[in-house]
């Protein structure tokens, strides 16, 4: 079957659930947030992960609609977590370049943060590295806006694309996510292993935020606790779990 025309039909008929992974302080750790992580749940098909549509989608162009329902769906969730549960945990929302291209996303986003009265600064934009290598002065001119609206912006997978390190100037970024292959073999690749090192403490000096992604076992926490990392996620603490799982295992009392 066609991907794309699975997608309109999914589109139209609601079948995306958002999934959510917690992010943890690497200290304390106790939760400090989510990341969004979409699934299409199909009728026939069963559930999907976006390995097997995003690509499409982006493609297609069928992103910016899909998008748009992430953010929605999001922030509404985010609102219900806030309103009853802990008002100081963030969401991360993964954006695609063709968002970013997209004239209305900064006047849709803001328009949705009102709605459901977010303030902007517990909403963070994950942007991939690569995203930044191409199409730099829009995507800058676009991240500067979304800046001066208060959101934060986040570089992912970082380490996997191709960047000079002088994009982490040139771009308005709080938030660095080392990608979870340099996580996996940290205790194993001493390569790897100082590198991760030498991400932390540059990204302090620049006044990044750091979040390891990938964790899994307690020896790799151990590790990033000795480092410094201020945050981290990965399987060691959860996979990606639907809102109310979510809500039930982290906020609930927890
Ligand atoms: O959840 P999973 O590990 O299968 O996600 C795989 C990848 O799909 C993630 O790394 C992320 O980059 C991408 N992805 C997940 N959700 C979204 C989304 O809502 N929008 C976009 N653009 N990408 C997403
Ligand atoms: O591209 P992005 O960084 O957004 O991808 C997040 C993806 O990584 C999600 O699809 C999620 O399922 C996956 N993921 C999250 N934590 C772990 C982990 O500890 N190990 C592995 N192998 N994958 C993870
Ligand atoms: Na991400
Ligand atoms: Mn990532």
């Amino acid at each position: 079957v066609n991907t794309e025309s699975m997608l309109r039909e999914s589109i139209q008929n609601g079948y995306f659930e958002l999934y959510y992974q917690p992010v943890f302080a690497m200290g304390t750790q106790r939760i400090v947030g989510a990341e969004a992580l979409v699934r299409l749940r199909h009728p026939e098909r069963g559930l999907l992960a976006p390995g097997e549509f995003i690509d499409v989608a982006e493609d297609t162009g069928l992103i910016v609609q899909l998008g748009e329902w992430v953010l929605e769906e999001g922030l509404r969730q985010l609102s219900f977590w806030h309103r009853d549960y802990d008002s100081s945990i963030y969401l991360s929302i993964n954006v695609s370049s063709k968002q970013l291209q997209d004239n209305r996303f900064v006047r849709t986003l803001e328009m949705m943060l009102s709605r459901y009265r977010i303030k902007p600064g517990f909403l963070i934009l994950e942007i991939t590295e690569t995203m930044l290598m191409h199409n730099t002065d829009h995507t800058l001119e676009v991240m500067n806006r979304l800046k001066r609206l208060g959101c934060l912006l986040s570089i992912d997978d970082f380490g996997t694309g191709y960047s000079s390190l002088s994009y982490l100037q040139k771009f308005p970024l709080d938030i660095l996510k080392i990608d979870r292959s340099f996580v996996t073999d940290i205790d194993t690749n001493s390569t790897h292993n100082a590198l991760v090192s030498a991400i932390i403490t540059m990204s302090k000096a620049l006044n990044l935020r750091v979040i390891c992604e990938g964790v899994e076992t307690e020896q790799q926490l151990e590790t990033l606790q000795n480092m410094r990392c201020q945050m981290g996620q990965g399987y060691y603490f959860s996979k990606p779990i639907p809102a109310d799982q979510f809500t039930l295992g982290y906020l609930c009392g927890a």
